[in-house]
C-alpha cells in the first residue's frame, strides 16, 4: 500500500460526556453477554449471518491479511457429521484425557460429552486460521495469524450478541476432524467452533461472577 492510498478516518467523534455514556452502556451490555449451552432451533437468516461474519472481517490483522476463513453451516447433514466426530473426541476427553483437576475446574459449568447443541443450533460458524495464502504456486506467510484471528473471534461474540443471539466458544480437541468433513486446504486450520441461534425460553446459565477493575487493573498514571 503506497502512502498516498491514504484516505480521511471516517469513524464517529463525539464530545466528552457521550464518550463517557457510551463506554459506561457498553460496559453493562457486554456484561450481559453470556455462554450458552441452550439453543432454540429457531431459524436465524443468511444475512444476519453474513453481517455478523463480516463485522467479524472487520477485525485488525497482521499487515491486514485478514488470515481467516469463517464456515457457515445450516445444512442438517454436516451439523450432525460435526456433532458425532465432536461427541467421539470428547468423550475421550472427560474419561481420560483431561487431568483430574481440569474436570474439578468444569464442575460448576455442568459440561460433559454430550454437545446437543452442535445439531440443535441452526448455524455453527466454525474459524479456520490461514497460516500462509498460496499465491502463483508461492507460499506468502501471514503474520500473527493467532493474535488476528482471536481479536476476529472476539469481534463475532460481540456481533452475536449484538443481535440478540447467543454463541458458546466450543474448542473440541483435537480438532482436525472439522478439516476433513469441511474438506478445507492445507493452509487452514481449525480454530474454534462456535453454534449460534436464538436462546431457549428457559435458558440457565451458571451464576458465576466476573473479577472487578481492582482485580483485572493494573494503572500506572
Ligand atoms: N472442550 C471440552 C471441555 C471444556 C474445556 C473448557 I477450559 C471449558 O471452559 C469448557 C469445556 C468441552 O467443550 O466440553
Amino acid at each position: 500500500m503506497k502512502k498516498e492510498a491514504f484516505t480521511p478516518y471516517q469513524g464517529n467523534r463525539y464530545p466528552e460526556d457521550e464518550t463517557a455514556k457510551r463506554a459506561a452502556d457498553f460496559r453493562e451490555y457486554m456484561d450481559k453477554r453470556r455462554s450458552l449451552r441452550f439453543f432454540s432451533d429457531k431459524a436465524v437468516s443468511k444475512s444476519v449471518i453474513e453481517d455478523i461474519i463480516m463485522t467479524a472481517s472487520s477485525a485488525p490483522s497482521g499487515a491486514h491479511k485478514q488470515p481467516w476463513t469463517f464456515c457457515a453451516v445450516s445444512s442438517h447433514d454436516i451439523k450432525s457429521k460435526i456433532k458425532e466426530a465432536a461427541e467421539k473426541e470428547e468423550f475421550v476427553n472427560y474419561n481420560g484425557r483431561m487431568s483430574e483437576e481440569w474436570l474439578k475446574d468444569l464442575e460448576p459449568f455442568g459440561t460433559d460429552w454430550h454437545k446437543e447443541f452442535l445439531e440443535i443450533a441452526p448455524w455453527l460458524i466454525i474459524v479456520f486460521k490461514r497460516a500462509y495464502e498460496n499465491i502463483e504456486g508461492n507460499k506468502m506467510k501471514n503474520y500473527y495469524v493467532n493474535e488476528s484471528v482471536g481479536i476476529a473471534c472476539g469481534f463475532l461474540i460481540s456481533a452475536i450478541h449484538n443481535a440478540g443471539l447467543v454463541t458458546l466458544t466450543h474448542t473440541p480437541s483435537p480438532m482436525n476432524f472439522l478439516q476433513n468433513i469441511l474438506e478445507r486446504p492445507e493452509n487452514e486450520r481449525p480454530f474454534l467452533l462456535l453454534p449460534v441461534g436464538y436462546p431457549t425460553e428457559d435458558a440457565v446459565v451458571p451464576s458465576l461472577k466476573r473479577k472487578g477493575p481492582d482485580q483485572v487493573i493494573q494503572y500506572y498514571d
